[in-house]
């Protein structure tokens, strides 16, 4: 059995700073998170940022100062965000690109979103594929329900393997609207995935114990933060993204597969060892 890639997702675009004063909006709070959740076994940051009114944007000057002072004060992998916020149209999204990640969300699929639907029809995907092939970014393909899964393999049939050639995915689970938070659901997902593929999991608020165990248990990877989880245990609010790694790797190495350090990490998704 390998070790655990854990990534984090210490911001995403949904929750506000007055909501969840932890959650790291500025790039300096966001540095500071990114280390400390390295420090506690991250090997991967996936990445949403915040304007100076704490609103979520993907302005590419912002990206790409984002990405340099990761770079910089980390060795994790930089994982932009080309989902943004459900507001964002297709072309700022594509845009995300041009800020040179190591890596990139692209999401396989249409889901209802809660009151609202993240797009993500067929042109896009496809668009979006075809850029990360081109600019070489590696792709984590996010399936937030079964018919994603669908998707990502028509993609691989219709335009070939990603950028670094090898196919790694998240399944994003919980979601009001997408496929549910459960193990059930976890093993039919993992079991219907391209051959060879990898995967990872995260569970969307209270769902997210149980996916994590149950993502260990059938030797899927990681992921935890507070895009996706603001409440650590009932009644008690999320401190620090890093208590969230620091559960993951506690519970990765009791079941024997301690984190990924993120060098090794590099070689498993098929991104280039930092220069
Ligand atoms: N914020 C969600 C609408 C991604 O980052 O690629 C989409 C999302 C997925 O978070
Ligand atoms: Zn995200």
């Amino acid at each position: 059995m390998t070790s655990t890639l854990i990534t984090v997702a210490p911001t995403g675009a949904e929750a506000s700073k007055a909501a969840a004063p932890a959650l790291p909006v500025t790039l300096d709070e966001l540095v500071v998170a990114a280390k400390e959740c390295e420090a506690a076994g991250a090997a991967v940051v996936h990445v949403h940022i915040r304007d100076g009114a704490a609103q979520p944007t993907l302005d590419v000057g912002r990206l790409t100062d984002t990405v340099a002072a990761l770079r910089a004060g980390t060795g994790l992998i930089v994982q932009l965000s080309t989902g943004g916020a459900v507001t964002d149209p297709f072309d700022r999204r594509l845009a995300v690109l041009d800020a040179g990640p190591d890596a990139c969300s692209l999401t396989c699929g249409t889901v209802n979103f809660g009151d609202d639907v993240f797009m993500n029809p067929w042109p896009f995907v496809k668009d979006l594929y075809q850029l990360t092939q081109e600019r070489q970014v590696v792709p984590e393909f996010e399936l937030f329900d079964l018919g994603h899964v669908a998707t990502l393999h028509r993609l691989l049939a219709e335009f070939g393997p990603p950028a670094g050639g090898h196919v790694h995915c998240d399944l994003v689970m919980g979601v009001p609207g997408g496929m549910a938070g459960d193990v059930a659901t976890l093993a039919a997902a993992a079991a219907a995935l391209p051959a060879g593929a990898t995967w990872s999991a995260t569970g969307i608020g209270r769902t997210t114990l149980p996916v994590m165990l149950g993502a260990l248990g059938a030797g899927g990877h990681l992921r935890v933060g507070m895009e996706d989880t603001l409440t650590f245990s009932r009644g008690r609010p999320v401190a620090r993204n890093a208590e969230l790694v620091e559960r993951a790797a506690e519970l990765a190495r009791l079941a024997q597969r301690p984190p990924m350090p993120p060098a090794e990490a590099r070689s498993f998704l098929g991104i280039p060892a930092r220069p």
